[in-house]
């Protein structure tokens, strides 16, 4: 994808009728490319780098005036993408960033692929892959604190916990060179041992709580899908709009009232949540309820959490403990709905009887214990990991499998150190694991991976 030397540009605001758009223009012919529709109120020999001028963009076939502009033109290094860099302050209609766009593509420059700045940021070595993918996680951000998980990344965190870990490897390395290197005079056993720990304590170790974050962070990059089910007239569709604060579900009388699937995303305590309204488990009576049903079966054998809701001003009926039967190994919640009816279920005895978990009392009508329903999300969700500070080094998915990747190497390496093998087999293994963390910051990435993250940016970033 990447050819050194031309010069890329895109639309880098979002597409729509807004305050202000801005196309982003990088390489070595950025500044030719500008002066050859940019129109300055005052003629200008040269643009100092990082200031902002203003003008008019002309189409240079014809000297039409096209929009009203600042212009400012950044010099390498100190880019974003350490190329030499044009933005374009322009009026953000689709139109107007079009033909901007299409007036600087006929001077030569070529459309950016998706996440293609990011990506000269990267080869240029201003940033390492860790935080390349920060940026986009960052973008991607769904609630404040994923954002601020995404921002530690961005400033290093992961790149650095992982070079500690690829300098202590290079240390064990050095070592075992000079065993290779003179072999008359033989890695001592006790060398061999102590070298063993080493590799416990600065690599293993350091892995294994880096993926033992990732179980724990994964909530809060991904999110979670919780389904609100039941059987029909609980109020599961009444308490979709309570936690979402408007009235997005049809709420009626009649059993069965829901049949489309509802998903909103709602924030509870940083985490991201999708909240799925479904169909009211039952037979179904007409063709519209069995397709709603089926759908309904579908999210929620998906979702990460269930939350089961029961009447708690009726009897349990048989289809509650049918569908009671059929959650069995799930996350659930048990919401004892309509409170404000009066409570005729035994509260404690359902305790019992669904176990430990989580049951919450509340009134999807009145509004009441929706803050308690929450937590009880919560915990239900992240488990340990509900102090984790904002600071945590969490790795991405992609990360998370070249560490898990290392990990054989490096047992391979300290039983082969305990067990006497020769220093050069073990070095291969200790490479291996070398290679392995190189792919996290982007030494060691294939091509391929590499396309694959850049292209998951959007295009102008
Ligand atoms: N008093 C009281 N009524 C409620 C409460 N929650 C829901 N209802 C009523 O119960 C009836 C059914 O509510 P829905 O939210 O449509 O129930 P549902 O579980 O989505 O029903 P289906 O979509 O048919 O499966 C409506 O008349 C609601 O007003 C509550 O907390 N208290
Ligand atoms: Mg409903």
């Amino acid at each position: 994808m990447y050819r050194h030397g031309d010069t890329i540009a895109a639309i880098a605001t979002p597409v729509g009728a807004g305050g202000i758009g801005i196309i982003k223009i990088s390489g070595p012919r950025a500044e030719d490319v500008v002066r050859n529709i940019f129109r300055p109120r005052k003629p200008i020999d040269h643009f100092q780098s990082h200031h902002l001028y203003y003008g008019h963009i002309v189409d240079p076939a014809n000297g039409e005036v096209i929009d009203e502009v600042l212009l400012s033109v950044m010099r390498r290094p100190h880019t974003y993408t350490r190329e030499d860099v044009a933005e374009i302050n322009c009026h953000s209609g689709y139109i107007i960033l079009q033909r901007i766009l299409s007036v600087i593509l006929a001077c030569g420059a070529r459309l950016a692929e998706p996440g293609e700045f990011t990506k000269r940021a990267f080869l240029n070595g201003r940033i390492d892959l860790t935080q390349a993918e920060a940026v986009m996680e960052s973008i991607a951000a769904r609630t404040s604190r994923g954002l601020r998980l995404a921002t530690g990344q961005l400033r290093g965190g992961l790149a650095g916990r992982v070079n500690t870990i690829k300098n202590r490897l290079l240390d064990a390395l050095a070592i075992l060179e000079v065993a290779i290197d003179f072999p008359e005079e033989d890695v001592e056993i006790v060398e061999a041992e102590k070298l063993a720990s080493r590799l416990e304590g600065e690599a293993v170790e350091p892995i294994q709580t880096l993926l033992a974050s990732y179980e724990q962070g994964r909530v809060y990059r991904e999110g979670v899908r919780v389904a609100i089910m039941g059987r029909p007239n609980v109020g599961k569709s009444s308490l979709l709009n309570a936690l979402l604060e408007e009235e997005r579900a049809i709420v009626t009388a009649i059993p069965g009232t829901t049949r489309d699937i509802i998903e909103e995303l709602l924030n509870v305590q940083g985490i991201p949540v999708k909240i799925i309204d479904t169909a009211g488990l039952r037979e179904a009576r007409d063709e519209i309820e069995g397709i709603g049903i089926k759908l309904t079966r579908k999210r929620i054998a998906e979702a990460d959490l269930l939350l089961f809701v029961i009447d708690g001003s009726a009897d349990l009926s048989p289809e509650d403990y049918e569908i009671y039967k059929d959650i069995q190994g799930r996350a659930f919640v048990v919401v004892v709905n309509k409170m404000d009816l009066g409570i005729k279920l035994d509260i404690e005895s359902l305790r019992e009887s669904f176990g430990p978990r989580d049951l919450v009392v509340i009134s999807a009508l009145q509004g009441t214990n929706l803050g308690k329903l929450k937590e009880a999300v919560f915990w239900a969700v992240v488990g340990g990991a509900a102090d984790m500070p904002d600071t945590a080094i969490i790795p991405n998915a992609r990360q998370y499998a070249a560490l898990v990747q290392a990990l054989p190497f490096l047992f391979q390496a300290r039983e082969n150190l305990l067990k006497g093998v020769t220093p050069d087999i073990v070095a291969i293994d200790i490479q291996e694991a070398l290679e392995r963390l190189g792919e996290i910051t982007g030494q060691t990435t294939p091509e391929d991976v590499l396309d694959r993250i850049f292209s998951q940016f959007c295009i102008g970033k």
